[in-house]
């Protein structure tokens, strides 16, 4: 089943030159259309049910495409520069260029969302100086297809392909990860949400906005635009997304939406060296997703805020109550700061603008609307 093919083309042009049918368009703007509406199963339709689309803000959906049973995908690793505040005037007014690695032009790498019962064909490209592998986190696949370099695989080298495929029978929230030389890769960025839908849901599962979050850590040293992964301890930004709360101008984090009554989901992950304590203001949800699938109703948890640790997953789910900007944001004071190297000094009086500097890092919100 795994091939390292050089029949790449020839299979990629033949998917697409298929009738095939796409569920889920990319979406790489900051506004969050919803790009599928949440099509609920009619009572005595035997029409296979759908979903609304994972959205993770700042983040685009991989495209894919379902022929037959089989969804297929392009995912391709590569460097790609985002752009996060510079501190250095204490107003982070400027970009700052920061270089990281990606995939498919986005760092958080795109969200690939596919069904329970499907299965999923990835045509993995290797476009780093270095090789690679692509480790799908918490999927029940052969040992062929766990992207452990020498374990089950040879790396992918620079310029080399590699086609993932395996059925998917779980469902719930996953993602894709390096796992070649992690603590470099992934601390460089190579990873993404891998969503499974329920293919028979049950109507509590069916929320009319899907969110989701990847948390990550960043060092990057004064006069540096490459962040050091050696860093086990000091971090100096804190992403949701690839992004920072009050990022600049097209780098901001768009904020999620809902009207009062919707039912939100929320689904979080985190591939960096700390824990994240995420609270959302306002609400209390239920923990619907521990990392291993939706929980059973008696298993669900109240909170209104969960940690969330390395490679842990969670999902939280509540109804928008009422009208307001709800801040989401990791609690830990600290992380909802940019580049903590330049704090205002205790005693100091606070400088223009920086009333909201705790707005920074890991922290957004949901405008919930009458
Ligand atoms: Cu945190």
């Amino acid at each position: 089943m795994a091939y390292e093919t050089g029949r790449r083309n020839f299979l990629w042009t033949l998917g697409t030159s298929l009738a095939a049918s796409l569920l889920w368009k990319p979406d790489a703007t900051a506004e969050l259309p919803r790009v599928a509406a949440a099509l609920k199963p009619e009572a005595g339709s035997n029409k296979s049910p759908s979903f609304v689309s994972v959205r993770a803000p700042g983040i685009p959906n991989l495209p894919g495409t379902l022929t037959g049973n089989v969804r297929e995908f392009q995912l391709t690793a590569q460097p790609v520069t985002i752009q996060l505040p510079d501190m250095s005037d204490g107003m982070g007014m400027q970009g700052r260029p920061v270089n990281v690695w990606g995939y498919n032009g986005s760092m958080i790498g795109p969200t690939i969302e596919a069904v329970e019962g499907e299965t999923v064909r990835v045509f993995f490209t290797n476009n780093l100086s270095e090789p690679t592998t692509v480790h799908f986190h918490g999927i029940e696949l052969p040992i062929e297809m766990d992207g452990v370099p020498d374990f089950s695989q040879d790396p992918v080298p620079p310029g080399g392909t590699f086609v993932y495929e395996f059925p998917l029978n779980q469902s719930g929230t996953y993602f894709y990860h390096s796992h070649y030389m992690p603590a470099k890769q992934v601390g460089l960025g190579l990873m993404g949400f891998f969503i499974i839908h329920p293919k028979n849901p049950s109507p509590s599962q069916i929320v009319d906005h899907d969110y989701a979050y990847f948390l990550h850590t960043w060092k990057v040293n004064p006069g540096s635009s490459i962040p050091d992964t050696l860093e086990m301890n000091n971090f100096n930004y804190f992403t949701m997304n690839g992004r920072v709360g009050n990022g600049v101008g097209s780098w901001k984090l768009p904020p999620m939406k809902a009207k009062v009554g919707e039912r939100v989901r929320i689904r979080v992950t985190n591939l960096s060296m700390l824990t994240h304590p995420v609270h959302l203001h306002g609400h209390t949800f239920l923990i619907t997703d521990w990392g291993g699938g939706f929980l059973p109703d008696h298993q669900q948890i109240k909170a209104n805020t969960i940690s969330v640790s390395s490679a842990e997953v969670r999902a939280l789910e509540f109804t928008a109550r009422a009208p307001g900007n709800w801040m989401f944001h990791c609690h830990f004071t600290h992380h909802t700061m940019n580049d903590m190297d330049r704090p205002p000094l205790p005693g100091s009086p606070p400088m223009e603008g920086m009333s909201n500097m705790d707005m920074g890092g890991m922290s957004t919100w949901i405008n919930v609307t009458a």
